[in-house]
């Protein structure tokens, strides 16, 4: 039985960057998909620490908070840096996305219709914080010389903007050759190319 379940609603968002971290580091993990009208009658919010999804459960762990459960597969999984000050620029990295993450939510559940046109505008001055942070550390990744959650993270992000803006790294080549790379680790390219990926929708409205 694999170790880990993964409890969330019928979408990527935010277990998109767990799913390719488990994926990559060849872990099984079972999915409890929870669908809208069972969410509705509460009985499951109620036992949620902060009243929402994804859960994961670890044998007798039951953690929520997708950041805390990615930095949870990153110790499981040595994916936290090889010192602990790999792991502080590694945590520093991850809120950066963090913040990303929390914008690009913004746009697509407030003010897709009235913002997507600023929002592409203001994306490279985002980007280009990453850029420079990759270009400087010679390994492609984010920090130090092997794969990290918030490189994992950082990916997703970037995936699910080239969705909505297909051109947004085009003047961005660290980015451009880092997404490259991440999407050519073989157990990472299996996964995007698996109907599990690709029947689930990256967002709960609909729109990308
Ligand atoms: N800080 C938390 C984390 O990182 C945020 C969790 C969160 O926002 O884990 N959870 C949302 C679902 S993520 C939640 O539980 C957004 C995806 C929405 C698509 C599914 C829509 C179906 C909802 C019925 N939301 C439900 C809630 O707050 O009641």
């Amino acid at each position: 039985m694999p170790p880990y379940t993964i409890t969330y609603f019928a979408v990527r968002g935010r277990c998109g960057a767990m799913r390719i971290m488990l994926a990559d580091q060849g872990q099984e993990w079972k999915e409890v998909v929870v669908n809208f009208e069972d969410w509705m009658k509460g009985d499951l919010k109620a036992t949620c620490v902060f009243g929402q999804l994804p859960k994961i459960q670890d044998g007798d762990l039951e953690l929520f908070q997708s950041n805390a459960i990615l930095r949870h597969l990153g110790r499981n999984h040595g994916a936290y840096g090889s010192n602990n000050k790999e792991a502080a620029q590694i945590d520093m990295m991850n809120d950066g996305v963090e913040d990303l993450r929390l914008k690009y939510a913004k746009l697509i559940y407030q003010e897709y219709d009235t913002g997507k046109e600023q929002y592409i505008k203001d994306l490279p001055s985002h980007l280009s914080k990453f850029e420079a942070v990759i270009a400087k550390n010679k390994s492609g990744f984010l920090v130090g010389d092997k794969v990290s959650f918030a490189d994992y993270s950082l990916f997703e992000v970037l995936l699910n903007h080239q969705v909505l803006c297909p051109a947004c790294l085009d003047t961005l080549p660290a980015l451009k050759a880092f997404v490259a790379m991440m999407s050519a680790r073989p157990k990472i390219k299996a996964f995007l190319d698996s109907d599990d990926y690709k029947k689930l929708p990256i967002n709960g409205n609909g729109k990308q």
